[in-house]
């Protein structure tokens, strides 16, 4: 990778790490609702993941989702418009923090329930298959989904089938408070996966360059319909599990080993190692990112809600046969 793509790759992590820290600061002031899942200290993990997509590619995901959102190329304005509630949102503000989603980009979500999105990704990995398209799936899930029975299934029909998807399990090692050698029968999620008949790699999630390189082999191997891989990417949040968690559960020690290994200083360190970048490069980057994020509160503040009358729209269920008046079928 040459320096103009490192750059690039620094860019998307700190657009995602600053893009949370502004929704925090929106969060305290209550101009954000309901649930809200920051994804500090694991952009490594979705940038390197996502590196070697196409824009025909299909990404989804958990409710952890600004990040796949930004790396993926959606505007921050709409963004920070959908976490306000309001119509200039990514989902006209219908769906909040969780669930952040673009067709036309091919993302597809931002899923509340855990492990949900799995059988979603087999359906699309199906759908591409079948229509002979070269889209390739990248799902991404925590440590604490490969405990539903869903993600099961969904594993063991990505396999059976030879789909072309890339499963990229979160490892951060807790879901909420509960860590995983609390919840887990088998520690290791690659060894967990074993069992679904395919490659499973356990990598540094905090390191760009081992999620990149490793995903690449994945993205290829879909694409050349060989089948899906399954990557566990061990990595770390440095908040709570959402903005009303002060996670008390977890050490200071061990936030600070984490802390030690933060995704971002690393990769300014190699940057600056192979190319002698200087420190003002980076603040360039840093300063255009934060006014970027600047004009999209701005813009979510002059956002309004969706008028009322408009909520029943975008549903898939036809509102006539949806009625308990009408006659359709039972
Ligand atoms: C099916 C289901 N069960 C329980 C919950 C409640 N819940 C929300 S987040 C969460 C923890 C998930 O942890 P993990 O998969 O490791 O993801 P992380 O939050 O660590 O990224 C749970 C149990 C849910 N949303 N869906
Ligand atoms: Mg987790």
């Amino acid at each position: 990778m040459n320096k103009k793509e490192l750059m690039r790759a620094y860019r998307q992590m700190y657009l995602a790490r600053a893009f949370e820290t502004r929704v925090a600061e929106q969060y305290t002031r209550g101009r954000i609702g309901g649930f809200c899942h920051l994804y500090t200290g694991e952009e490594a993990v979705a940038v390197g993941a996502l590196w070697h997509l196409r824009p025909e590619d299909y990404v989804l995901g958990s409710y952890r989702d600004h990040a796949y959102y930004l790396i993926r190329g959606g505007d921050p304005r709409k963004a920070m418009a959908e976490l306000f509630g309001h119509s200039d949102g990514c989902c006209k503000g219908k769906g909040g923090s969780m669930h952040f989603c673009d067709a036309g980009m091919n993302f597809f979500g931002g899923y509340g329930i855990v492990g949900g999105m799995c059988p979603i990704a087999v359906g699309l990995g199906l759908a591409a298959q079948r229509l002979g398209e070269k889209r390739v799936v990248v799902c991404f899930f925590g440590d604490g989904a490969t405990n539903q029975g869903v993600y099961h299934e969904a594993l063991n029909m990505g396999t059976l089938y030879q789909l072309p998807i890339v499963w990229v399990c979160e490892n951060n090692q807790y879901a909420i408070g509960t860590s995983v050698p609390r919840s887990s029968a088998v520690e290791s999620m690659s060894r967990k996966a074993a069992a679904y008949g395919m490659p499973a790699e356990t990598v540094d999630g905090m390191d760009f360059f081992k999620m990149q390189s490793v995903s690449e082999r994945a993205v290829a191997r879909a694409r050349a319909g060989k089948g899906p891989t399954f990557i566990e990417a061990k990595c770390y949040r440095y908040r709570g599990h959402s903005m009303s968690d002060p996670a008390t559960y977890r050490s200071k020690e061990e936030v600070e080993f984490w802390r030690q290994r933060d995704p971002l200083p690393r990769m300014r360190a190699a940057i600056r190692h192979d190319f002698e970048a200087e420190d003002r490069e980076f603040e360039e980057v840093e300063a255009e990112v934060g006014r970027l994020l600047s004009e999209a509160v701005a813009f979510a503040e002059r956002g309004r809600e969706l008028p009322v009358e408009r909520l029943y729209e975008d549903l898939y269920v036809d509102e006539a046969a949806a009625s308990p008046t009408s006659a359709g079928p039972a």
